[in-house]
């Protein structure tokens, strides 16, 4: 049986993924609201497919529960955030499920470690508390690294096709591990060691976010000097060995705009393109709020109170605003001590910033000015709706005849 700790946006989806496909599966987490919400027969987010996935881990018979099971396998997937001034690793709620994961679980279990962590994070704060409680590694606890690899607003597809990595101290255990995830996972499984596996994870996201920050930044050239950007970057990825990805309005989620610290943090003589390139995307939601001005002393519009940002989310389709670029904006904006600019976004259904909008329409009637920071479906369907704005699109979807970028 495995015990998965954490059911956020990872354990969740992977504790349901192993269920429907025959792994005797019990999901832990501390918040009884959340616990008391699946057992409800409700899934806590929303995402492509999850809702019938969780009917089938259901039918299946995985159970949630707030208690740590006696049982040989855990596999735990709890938030690790960063410092935000060492930018270093908090690795104090993996600790904490360790910790609680050694008051149960009987000799020779294996905990595997599914939240991203930098390298060298099981040796500094695992094995030390593991060892301080007397267990032994390698006896009495065996210890596992396996990152997760899916991107939210497409997690059941990836959770099923994408390859995936496990790192763990000894082949055979690691080899037992890969089981468990084979039960669903159709891409290949790498068997590696725990700190290569550490090391591979960040660096993906890193990959990913110093790409962004070259496009970000190119934004920022052809804006200076009157260049098209997206069609600068649709011309060079024809090269065959090009692939620019897209500028935006910010880089938010857990992942890409977090991870890369890790590295920085850890290793600041020998991170000089990674932490710039942290800092260009840092710097975009700020890019967008001067932007806003420029164009509103350019359109004659005085009042901030009719400009209005459409999205809240990091990205499109998805409900997840952690860390997104249109809060960060809007941090800025309080921080230059302004305040009035209206939001809507049609998947964030609670009250979470001031001036939020919960119906398009309504919300388009009230503003003169459109900031389109996340290109949800939605507004790539009802474009027409903004002929009569002054648009600023940081996304570059709306196909109309006067619009702004970034
Ligand atoms: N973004 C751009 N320009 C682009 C692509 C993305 O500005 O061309 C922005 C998005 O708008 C968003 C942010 O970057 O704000 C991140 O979005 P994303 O879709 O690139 O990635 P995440 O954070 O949703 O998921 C990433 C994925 N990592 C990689 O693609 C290397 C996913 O596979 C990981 O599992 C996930 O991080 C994670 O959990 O680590």
């Amino acid at each position: 049986m495995v015990n998965v700790i954490g059911l956020g946006y990872i354990g969740l989806p992977t504790a349901l993924m192993m269920a429907a496909h025959g792994v005797e599966v019990i999901g832990t987490d501390y918040n009884k609201k959340l616990v008391d919400t699946l057992n409800a027969g409700h899934t806590t987010f929303k995402e492509k497919g999850l809702d019938e996935l969780f009917a089938n881990a259901v039918k299946a018979g995985v159970r949630f529960t707030t208690e740590y099971q006696v049982t040989d396998t855990y596999i735990v997937s709890v938030p690790t955030p960063y410092d935000k001034f060492s930018k270093k690793i908090d690795a104090c709620y993996v600790v904490a499920a360790v910790k609680s994961v050694m008051e149960v679980c009987p000799k020779g279990a294996t905990v595997v470690i599914e939240s991203t962590i930098s390298p060298g994070t099981i040796d500094k704060f695992v094995r030390p508390v593991i060892e301080e409680n007397g267990f032994k590694i390698g006896e009495d606890i065996h210890l596992v690294h396996a990152p997760e690899r899916i991107i939210p607003g497409n997690m059941v597809y990836e959770l099923l096709h994408n390859n995936r990595t496990i790192g763990a101290d000894n082949r055979e255990i690691g080899e037992k591990v890969k089981e468990y995830y084979a039960s669903f996972c159709q891409g290949e499984i790498v068997v590696t060691d725990i700190k290569t596996a550490e090391m591979t994870k960040v660096v993906e996201n890193t990959f990913r976010a110093v790409n962004i920050a070259f496009a970000n930044e190119l934004a920022k050239i052809c804006r200076h000097d009157g260049m098209d950007v997206y069609e600068i970057i649709k011309i060079c990825n024809m090269h065959p060995r090009v692939n620019i990805l897209q500028p935006g309005p910010g880089v938010g989620g857990h992942c890409i705009s977090v991870d890369p610290w890790f590295l920085v943090g850890d290793y600041p003589a020998l991170t000089k393109v990674i932490g710039e390139s942290m800092k260009t995307n840092d710097g975009m939601p700020d890019f967008v709020l001067n932007r806003i001005y420029e164009i509103m002393k350019e359109k004659g519009l005085k009042d901030i109170t009719k400009v209005g940002l459409y999205g809240l989310t990091y990205k499109e389709n998805v409900d997840d605003i952690r860390e997104s670029p249109t809060l960060q904006l809007l941090e800025s904006q309080e921080r230059h001590l302004a305040t009035g600019l209206k939001v809507y976004d049609p998947f964030i259904t609670d009250d979470v910033v001031k001036n939020q909008y919960h119906d398009l329409d309504k919300f388009l009637n009230d503003v003169d000015m459109v900031v389109v920071m996340v290109k949800h479906n939605e507004i790539k369907e009802n474009a027409d709706k903004l002929a009569n704005k002054v648009i600023l699109d940081c996304q570059n979807v709306i196909d109309l005849p006067e619009v702004y970028h970034i």
